[in-house]
């Protein structure tokens, strides 16, 4: 069935998952035209409450087939412009002839008023019901946490506390959306770890990580249940329904295989954001089906939300601090520079040198065919070259150059990877003569992979023609050539400190100039 060599992964990207057309059999749905409140769409399940169906429900007002105050409610906030885009409302509601009592959530979404009534399943043994957790408390803790690991390790405890999963993963996206599973707690029994290991980004493809931006969170309660089928009106204006926030969506397939081949049935995700960017996500996995009440639900969002706030806390203090220290760095460069006519010894030959910045080893300056270095560089001959390498590059407009591993731009580097991996330049003058450069060393390191990244995906036969791949064995790839990479806000403090030099440089000029007229 699995033809073993793998496809682009690429086409992960293009299956529409907020249309599935299906939602998760616990629940059951209705849409209705957010202006009008006639019913447009019900999911197959329907007659679970509403029996029998007669005259056809397509049409009715909502009002004839809910609970009256609850439509009105609905009205209410409708016309209070509080039920938005994603906003939602609860209840809990009952039926006649119908003897349990429904978890109701009505959203709106492209133009359509979504319900969605979920029954509690009857009491089976993974069926988690209101845990123990005192939010209050965790939130405290994860208030305390002095360090990411610590926040990490925190969080995953007190969600799973609170859940009642085998195991909870603090999973963290790096700049290219690849993934590592940097905490983890999980119940003794499960042998099974994926801390520390990373995964390629095709393994949450890109629609995916925007509909979770929008989205807070994903419960299934079982892999392996029959989704219930959405039946719409016909009509104009009908096409398919938009599940991005509904909270029985059913989801990919494909991902469900996936879920199969790490041995996960019932799961959960919850997304981090922090600065309104998708930082991470909090996943919850357990072997077999396994319920989560609405309530507990939203407390687990809740604590996600706490420790992405600590995530910001801990991250933008730490950035602060290194932000203060080189802009103190660069003040006292800059008041050598305007004490000195010659800029590259005010740089390189002080107290305070280019060295001090951006946990460089080596740096230089070009300045036309001189070349100034210190600490662990290239050999001049070979800055010269990258210099004139970097001048013809570099795009006309642009101040700079950085890159982690500057020898895949530039082979010629590649014999000096081990103190120069990294570098940073800045043009000081627009015609290119004048150029502040920075070395950082190669980190050599091995990065853990769940599964060899180099094929996230199998052909399929059939319907199907893509599968996740089936193995999770780790898979170690060596990492030569790479340097710390510099931030952005690095790159644009080299490029003020050369506009300070440009300065000088011009005065030096018009110094020299005055001397030989
Ligand atoms: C979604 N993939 C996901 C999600 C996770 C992962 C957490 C979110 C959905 C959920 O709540 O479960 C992946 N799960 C992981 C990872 C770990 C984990 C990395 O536990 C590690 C700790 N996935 C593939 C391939 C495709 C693919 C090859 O591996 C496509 C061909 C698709 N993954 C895919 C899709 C979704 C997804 C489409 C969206 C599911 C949805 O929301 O409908």
């Amino acid at each position: 069935r699995v033809r073993a060599e793998p496809v682009d992964a690429s086409l992960c990207e293009r299956e529409p998952i907020h249309i599935p057309g299906s939602i998760q059999p616990n629940a059951v749905m209705l849409a209705a035209d957010a202006g009008t409140l006639l019913v447009t769409a019900y999911s197959a399940n329907v007659d679970e409450i509403i029996d029998p169906i007669q005259p056809p429900l397509a049409g009715r007002p909502l009002a004839d087939v809910l609970p009256a105050d609850f439509v009105a409610a609905i009205r209410a906030r409708l016309a209070g412009g509080s039920l938005g885009d994603g906003a939602s409302m609860r209840r809990t509601l009952t039926f006649p002839d119908r003897a349990a009592a429904y978890h109701a959530v009505a959203h709106t979404h492209a133009g359509r008023l979504i319900v969605e009534l979920e029954l509690e399943p009857d009491s089976a043994d993974d069926f988690a019901t209101a845990s123990q957790v005192d939010t209050e408390l965790a939130v405290g803790r994860l208030r305390e946490a002095g360090t990411l690991a610590d926040a990490a390790r925190i969080a995953a405890l007190e969600i799973r506390a609170l859940t009642g999963f085998e195991a909870v993963l603090v999973y963290r996206f790096d700049a290219d959306w690849n993934g590592e599973a940097v905490a983890e707690d999980k119940v003794p029994g499960w042998s099974r770890s994926l801390l520390g290991l990373r995964f390629p980004a095709s393994d949450i493809p890109a629609q995916a990580r925007a509909l979770y931006t929008k989205a807070k969170s994903r419960f299934v309660i079982d892999r392996d249940s029959v989704p219930v089928g959405l039946v719409a009106a016909p009509g104009a204006g009908n096409g398919p329904i938009d599940l991005t926030f509904a909270q029985h969506r059913t989801l990919s397939p494909i991902h469900l295989e996936y879920q199969r081949n790490l041995g996960v049935n019932g799961s959960m995700s919850i997304s981090i954001m922090v600065e309104g960017r998708l930082w991470g996500l909090m996943i919850g996995h357990h072997r077999r089906p396994h319920y989560v009440t609405p309530e507990t639900r939203a407390a687990a969002t809740v604590l996600t939300d706490a420790f992405a706030m600590r995530v910001q806390e801990i991250e933008s203090r730490r950035l602060w601090a290194e932000r203060q220290a080189h802009l103190d760095v660069e003040g006292r460069l800059v008041r050598g520079l305007t004490r000195s006519d010659d800029f590259v010894a005010a740089l390189t030959a002080g107290t305070t040198t280019l060295l001090d910045l951006f946990s460089a080893t080596g740096a230089g300056i070009v300045s036309g065919e001189r070349v100034t270095l210190i600490g662990r560089t290239p050999p001049a001959e070979m800055v010269a070259a990258i210099a004139g390498w970097l001048r013809s590059r570099v795009p006309e407009g642009e101040v700079g150059y950085s890159s982690d591993s500057f020898s895949a731009d530039y082979p010629e580097a590649g014999p000096h990877r081990e103190i120069a991996s990294g570098l940073l330049a800045a043009f000081v003058d627009a015609s290119r003569e004048n150029l502040l450069l920075w070395f950082r060393p190669e980190v050599p390191s091995t990065v853990t992979w769940g599964g060899d990244p180099r094929k996230p995906v199998l052909a399929g036969s059939g319907p199907v023609a893509v599968l996740p791949r089936r193995s999770f064995e780790r898979w170690v790839e060596e990492r030569t050539g790479f340097a710390a990479p510099f931030a952005e806000w690095q790159v644009q403090l080299a490029g003020s400190l050369a506009e300070a030099v440009e300065g000088v440089v011009l005065r030096q000029r018009r110094k020299i100039d005055e001397l030989t007229t």
